[in-house]
């Protein structure tokens, strides 16, 4: 029967312990890191028995325990008690110094076979365990490659539709070489109405339901711009012709329904040169809708119409198909007012330092939010400034997805 070592962590094989020399030879195996199990002793250091047989024993108990050891761990710990400092191959080993030259040349050849044999028996039972461990781990452990990626927080954010639609609208325009100027949204009288050919008292002023701020002690009155051509005439005041500008920026008026919200946006554009006819204008607007809708052509219509700032002025409609509650455009038999145009008023090209007997121009002005709705398939213009996650997760736009002539305004 299997003996334990009066020393309570000993694992010695097959000979006296060295903590307790006085002990009788005890078998122990180690089968983990915190578990022991005693192998019977098969007689070894019995009187009688040889040197030679004691060794072959311990060596076959070795190689049992090698061969018997489940995982990595356990072949370690049979390792550390057979050839490790404290060891029974080493205890062996250490013995050699007492014995006479004679028999150390023997029992000194058979020990070091004992240790090869079991060192070799370690390394192949080491890389066996490590192979089926790697088996094992395949065999249980998968990859799912059909999970989506979880978007970066950078990709997670959407572009609200308005923002975009500007985007669109100066890549279009600063391709046809146009520069983009912004002004103040508080304005005074003058810039927004009077330099614009607004008389005093005249009721087109009416037409625009500004919002006035509180007199001034001389009776002046700043205001919330009611549509950005104050840029075009701060423009004007500060800059030579030619000039080609387009101005986009937020503009208020005291309205709100379904089609109207009290701020929205416009983007107005100014073309002034010696040269400068509707001609000019027809083409830039053509090309500027093709664009914007995506499509290889589409019919406009100009009809006449009133503005103070121009003269002419005309309204423009483009070709388009209601399908169904859906818009199609460059296609159909329908017309849908986009736009406002005309050849500047020859009163605010003076009013604003430009020779009109020497310069000439044209101008337009849009609804940003309005645009944006009909190509985008939104009904309720408020929707746009209400702030619902729900409604920029549907229409809103993917940050990275920068719009370019080149590859696509809108990636759907
Ligand atoms: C200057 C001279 C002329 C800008 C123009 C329109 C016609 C026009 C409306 C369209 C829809 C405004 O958003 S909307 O309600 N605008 O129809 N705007 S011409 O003409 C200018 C601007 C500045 C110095």
């Amino acid at each position: 029967m299997a003996q334990r070592c009066s020393k309570r962590r000993c694992v010695t094989f097959g000979v006296g312990c060295p903590a307790d020399p006085h002990a009788p030879p005890i078998f122990i195996i180690p089968t983990g890191p915190f578990e022991r199990i005693d192998l019977p002793s098969r007689g070894a250091g019995r009187p009688g028995r040889s040197p030679m047989s004691t060794l072959e024993n311990l060596q076959s108990q070795i190689l049992a325990a090698v061969a018997e050891a489940s995982d990595e761990a356990a072949l370690e710990a049979v390792r550390v008690a057979a050839l490790g400092k404290k060891g029974s191959i080493s205890a062996l080993l250490a013995t050699l110094g007492k014995m006479s030259p004679e028999e150390r040349k023997t029992e000194g050849a058979a020990i070091n076979l004992a240790k090869t044999v079991v060192s070799d028996a370690l390394a192949a039972r080491r890389d066996i365990l490590k192979n089926a461990a790697l088996d094992a781990r395949l065999a249980s452990e998968t990859i799912d490659v059909t999970l989506p990626l979880r978007e970066t927080p950078a990709e997670q954010g959407r572009i609200h539709p308005l923002s975009q639609v500007m985007d669109e609208l100066t890549t279009i325009f600063a391709d046809m070489g146009f520069a983009i100027a912004e002004g103040p949204d508080i304005e005074t009288d003058d810039y927004n109405f009077t330099k614009l050919n607004f008389p005093e008292g005249h009721p087109a002023r009416e037409m625009h339901d500004t919002f006035y701020f509180n007199p001034k002690p001389d009776g002046s009155r700043l205001l919330l711009r009611t549509h950005t051509s104050p840029v075009q005439v701060r423009t004007m005041l500060s800059q030579k012709p030619p000039i080609r500008v387009i101005c986009p920026g937020r503009t208020y008026r005291s309205d709100s329904d379904q089609t109207h919200t009290p701020m929205f946006h416009q983007v107005e554009g100014l073309v002034i040169d010696k040269g400068s006819h509707l001609g000019h204008l027809k083409w830039i607007l053509h090309e500027f809708c093709k664009a914007f809708f995506e499509v290889d052509n589409i019919n406009m219509r100009f009809r006449p119409s009133f503005f103070p700032f121009t003269e002419p002025s005309l309204e423009v409609d483009i070709q388009c198909r209601r399908d169904k509650g859906e818009i199609r455009f460059g296609e159909g038999e329908d017309w849908l007012e986009i736009l406002g145009c005309g050849m500047v008023h020859p009163n605010v090209l003076t009013a604003c330092g430009i020779d009109p007997e020497v310069y000439q121009g044209f101008a337009w002005g849009m609804g940003i939010d309005r645009i944006a709705m009909l190509k985008y398939g939104m009904s309720d213009l408020r929707q746009l400034f209400e702030g619902d996650v729900r409604f920029l997760n549907h229409y809103g736009f993917k940050p990275l997805d920068v719009p370019t002539l080149a590859g696509g305004l809108s990636n759907p």
